[in-house]
């Protein structure tokens, strides 16, 4: 390796024999070389921005932005928090904590200048010059985005969890213009089948924020476990948080640990959607609180994966205490505009008692404030808009799915037979269900969802979700396995304009993340249908 010699001076990083140095000299070190330069950064950016152009040669000799050690971030007042992000984000493999400083120019300079009709809520102007990088955007949101594309344009290794040996970081200097398809990219992280950990669940944050997704739906109760803790009712966690699919002990947030993940989560832009699944899926309230069945009858906890058997009792005063705690407790937890009531799969609930739970639920949820998110199955009644519908079936939808869009249900597309990534992806998949079929890559990419359901206007469509079930899912590995590399193409139907829907770009783009995803230690599951840098170990 060649070493040279690097002078700090003052804020910047002067490379002798990079044809950059100058100034004043005021400490010097001994740093290993240059870190190798991405042939084509801007082309393969995931999810696919607007627009994006690289202007310089990505050789030595020019055409590159140096991040090094003293690369200050500048930035305005209103969004320290994503330059205290940017700061820390590259310190496992580079060692540097990059300088902060309010106001200033220079650097990787963060603005709150772009204008909002143009990149939207969320989008971001992204340049690259050789003195200094930019990112300008209308919201701090934006500019997190910003920050998620400028790691792309960052050799691989940038993202490892081990110290790598260079002094300096190539960024080749472009431009990129970006905004959000869909004010909706989600992803689902089941935890009531399996439980996740708060460290866990931030790992998952961190691993969605890096494609652009923006809520996080944590599915918080189901038949095999209740995982957050409700004050008035502490059995439902003693005894409902206490087990899993498979008999494992379980566990559950203490609401203060929750507010821990709903911050984490507000400081990658993402919006926590806490869910409790009623009126079926509640084997574990029903173990915890018999009184909350028709039969009041004791049952034990349940640790199979069947669902649907089980129902919350539409006559017992019992079941509308239970659910205005619940959904008032959750409501005051969460700073997002939802909080999700199921509604899916009430296989023993008749459709008028149905109707009355699910309906009692919306009307304490938008009591609370928050608008009811329910699986598709909630536009039988339908619920009052505002409310969100998220669609999961396989085949063409029912009358009342369209009958709830025409009067102003907001529609996620969740279609398990490309966004369920609890789906295996072949016969070979250790891990996973297939009762939606086989999900490789290419399915999750190659579907619209502007027009995927017929009869409901593009207006409809809040966005989309990749939603991960836990029944087979018991590590982070598991997770990373499942998720990558399906979640960048669900990300991307979210994020990008439909003109950019390519799947032989999407294919070559997706490779680019491999060694990414190497640096940074995901498990992800190497799909065949994905040209994959030769270095990157193939699918078991
Ligand atoms: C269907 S999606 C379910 C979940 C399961 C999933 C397994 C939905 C609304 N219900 O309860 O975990 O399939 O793929």
């Amino acid at each position: 390796m060649t070493r040279f010699r690097v002078v700090l001076v003052g804020c910047v990083v002067v490379a002798f024999g990079l044809g950059i140095g100058i100034g004043v000299v005021s400490a010097t070190t001994d740093t290993p070389s240059v870190a190798p330069a991405l042939a084509t950064p801007y082309a393969d950016v995931v999810p696919a921005p607007v627009e994006s152009a690289a202007n310089g040669a990505t050789g030595s000799g020019g055409g590159r932005f140096l991040l090094s050690a003293s690369t200050q971030i500048t930035y305005p007042p209103a969004a320290k928090g994503v330059a205290d992000f940017l700061s820390t984000l590259f310190r496992p493999a580079t060692g540097f904590t990059l300088p902060t400083t309010p106001n200033g120019t220079g650097g990787i300079h963060l603005a709150l200048a772009a204008p909002r009709s143009r990149v939207g809520d969320e989008g971001y102007d992204l340049d690259v010059a050789s003195g200094q990088v930019t990112i300008a955007a209308a919201t701090s949101a934006g500019l997190f985005h910003g920050v998620q594309t400028l790691r792309q344009l960052l050799p691989p290794t940038i993202d490892s969890t081990t110290r790598q040996p260079y002094g300096a970081w190539p960024i080749p200097t472009g431009h990129i213009s970006d905004s959000a398809r869909y004010a909706y990219r989600g992803a689902a992280l089941d935890v009531a089948r399996h439980f996740f950990t708060v460290a866990q669940v931030e790992r998952y944050i961190d691993e969605i924020a890096l494609y652009k997704i923006d809520y996080l739906h944590l599915h918080l109760s189901d038949d095999q476990g209740w995982r957050i803790a409700v004050n008035g009712w502490p059995a439902l966690t003693a005894v409902g948080g206490a087990t899993e699919v498979g008999g494992g002990r379980g566990g559950y947030y203490t609401q203060a640990q929750y507010r821990q993940l709903v911050a984490y989560a507000q400081s990658r832009f993402v919006t926590l959607i806490p869910e409790i699944d009623v009126p079926s899926h509640v084997a574990a309230a029903l173990a915890a609180y018999p009184q909350l069945s028709c039969n009041g009858k004791p049952t034990s906890v349940f640790t199979g994966i069947n669902g649907g058997f089980s129902s919350l009792c539409a006559a017992k005063p019992d079941t509308y205490t239970f659910l205005h705690d619940v959904i008032t407790q959750l409501a005051a937890l969460t700073p997002g505009p939802y909080v999700g009531i199921g509604g899916d799969e009430a296989y023993a609930t008749t459709a008028g008692d149905y109707a009355k739970i699910v309906g009692q639920a919306a009307a304490d949820t938008r009591a609370a404030g928050k608008i009811p998110w329910g699986w598709q199955e909630t536009t039988s009644l339908p619920l009052p808009a505002p409310a969100v519908a998220a669609y999961w079936k396989v085949g063409a939808p029912p009358a009342s799915v369209i009958s709830a869009a025409a009067q102003g249900t907001q529609m996620v597309l969740a279609p398990a037979n490309h966004a369920y990534l609890d789906q295996k992806y072949n016969p070979a998949t250790q891990l996973g269900l297939h009762w939606a079929g086989y999900v490789d890559v290419q399915d999750a990419y190659n579907w619209d969802p502007a027009t995927y359901l017929p009869n409901v206007p593009a207006s409809a469509i809040l966005g989309v979700e990749a939603d991960l079930w836990g029944e087979t899912i018991v590590t982070s590995a598991d997770i990373d396995y499942m998720v990558f590399p399906r979640l960048p193409a669900l990300a991307e139907l979210g994020w990008s304009p439909a003109s950019t829907h390519d799947w032989p770009a999407f294919q070559k783009r997706l490779a680019a993340q491999g060694p990414r995803w190497k640096a940074a230690g995901v498990s992800f599951y190497a799909s065949p249908q994905i040209p994959w840098p030769s270095a990157t170990p193939a699918a078991p």
